[in-house]
C-alpha cells in the first residue's frame, strides 16, 4: 500500500522513517535537522560509529540506525544528489537513493516505512522530477521484488510537493 501525507515525518509512526542525509551524516537543516533535534542523541552516536566504520554515507547510498526517542524503530539515512542543472548523473544517484532506501528496509524486515521528498530542499532538485523518479522507484520495487514492505508513506512538507505526488499518484492508480 501507498499512502501520501503532508506533515512532519518525525511524528510518524512505522518501522521505518528515511532521512535526506549528508555524507557527513553529522546533521544538517531540513528534515535532516529535525530528526536529530526529535530523535536525540542516540542517532547521532549510531550515525558517529558508522562514520568511524566506512567514512559517512555516499551520495545515493544508505544506512541504518537508531530511531532514538522518535516513534520509528529505525532511521534510513539517504543522501541525495544536490542538483547541478542535471548533467552530472542527478537522475542516477537519485534513483539509487530509493533502491538502496528499499534494500535495506528489507534486509532490516521493516514492513511499514515513511520516505521524505530527498533532495528537493536546501539540494534543489525540481520536484516535479523528483517526485516522478520517487514514485516510479517505490513502485516498481514494490512490484518487482519478493519485499515485506507493505505500507509506504510519501510524505511531503510543502504544498507542491504534495499536489505534485497527488497527480503523479492520480495517474498511476
Ligand atoms: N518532515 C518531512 N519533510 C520535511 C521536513 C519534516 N520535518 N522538513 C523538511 N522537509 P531537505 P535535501 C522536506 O532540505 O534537499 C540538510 O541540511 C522539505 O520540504 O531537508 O535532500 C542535510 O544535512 C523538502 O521537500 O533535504 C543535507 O545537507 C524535503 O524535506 C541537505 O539538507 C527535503 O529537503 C539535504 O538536502
Amino acid at each position: 500500500m501507498i499512502q501520501l501525507i503532508q506533515g512532519d515525518i518525525t511524528t510518524l509512526e512505522v518501522d521505518a522513517i528515511v532521512n535526506a542525509a549528508n555524507t557527513s551524516l553529522l546533521g544538517g537543516g531540513g528534515v535532516d535537522g529535525a530528526i536529530h533535534k526529535a530523535g536525540g542523541k542516540a542517532i547521532l552516536e549510531d550515525c558517529m560509529k558508522i562514520r568511524n566504520q566506512r567514512g559517512g554515507c555516499g551520495v545515493g547510498e544508505a544506512v541504518i540506525t537508531t530511531g532514538g526517542n522518535l516513534k520509528c524503530r529505525y532511521v534510513i539515512h539517504t543522501v541525495g544528489p544536490v542538483w547541478n542543472g542535471g548533467t552530472h548523473n542527478e537522475e542516477d544517484k537519485l534513483r539509487n537513493c530509493y533502491k538502496n532506501l528499499l534494500i535495506l528496509a528489507d534486509a532490516n524486515g521493516v514492513t511499514s516505512i515513511a520516505i521524505p521528498n530527498i533532495s528537493t530542499g536546501i539540494y534543489n532538485y525540481p520536484k516535479d522530477l523528483a517526485c516522478r523518479i520517487a514514485v516510479d522507484e517505490v513502485t516498481k520495487y514494490l512490484l518487482g521484488k519478493k519485499s515485506k514492505i507493505n505500507k509506504v508513506l510519501f510524505v511531503c512538507f510543502d504544498e507542491v510537493n504534495y499536489e505534485n505526488y497527488m497527480i503523479e499518484l492520480r495517474r498511476l492508480f
